[in-house]
């Protein structure tokens, strides 16, 4: 039940634990069919699942039994609308469950989800994803004083990114993984370029 999720986020903010066996970045979405963007591997278009795997990231689908590596990510579906003391509680109590950043993805004309968290979860960052071109401005709409940051619709891929390079500030191993990624496209693209003088 939604209690039941509410109790685990907090007694899991109120375990001491240490850093390394809590999730680095947590993603949530309004609802279960904003996974397809927000992950991206089924729908053949990259997301944020992708980004995040291809950078050695592990998702922790039990608290109580971490993956291995050492980077990790959440994934939930937490509804502004449907259950708002669900996201109220998810963010209030993220810092304290060790996430350094959000990305909160959310489709509709009223995509509240990833502006709602943000205010709740400041100073912690959140990255906000527009399921639909309709959800970019509820997404990006937020009053002065208020930050999200923002990534263009349906670009999941792009706010991982983002989520790792906050994370990188202070983890040099996650900076040369980005550089290795960001190589990566480059090479692709010239191989692209070179294809076409074959
Ligand atoms: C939004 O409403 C969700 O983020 C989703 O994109 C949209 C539709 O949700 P469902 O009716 O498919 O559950 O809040």
């Amino acid at each position: 039940t939604v209690t039941d999720l509410i109790d685990l986020f907090e007694a899991e903010a109120a375990r001491d634990r240490p850093t390394e066996e809590m999730p680095d970045v947590g993603i949530i979405m309004g609802s279960d069919s904003d996974l397809d963007v927000m992950a991206g591997s089924e729908s053949g278009r990259p997301g944020a699942f992708d980004a995040l795997t291809a950078l050695g990231f592990e998702e922790c689908t039990d608290y109580d039994d971490p993956p291995e590596s050492r980077y990790t990510f959440e994934t939930w579906v937490v509804s502004a609308h449907r259950t708002p003391e669900l996201m109220y509680t998810y963010a209030e109590t993220a810092a304290d469950r060790g996430l350094d950043v959000i990305i909160a993805g959310a489709g509709g004309k009223s995509a509240d989800l990833p502006n709602m968290t943000a205010s709740i979860a400041y100073p912690l960052p959140v990255i906000g994803v527009p399921v639909q071109e309709k959800s970019v401005d509820s997404v990006i709409g937020m009053p002065h004083g208020a930050p999200l940051t923002a990534v263009d619709a349906g670009k999941s891929y792009n706010a991982a990114l983002s989520a790792v390079q906050i994370l990188a500030r202070g983890d040099d191993e996650l900076a040369d993984r980005l550089r290795s990624l960001h190589d990566e496209r480059q090479t692709d693209v010239a191989t692209v370029s070179w294809s076409l003088h074959d």
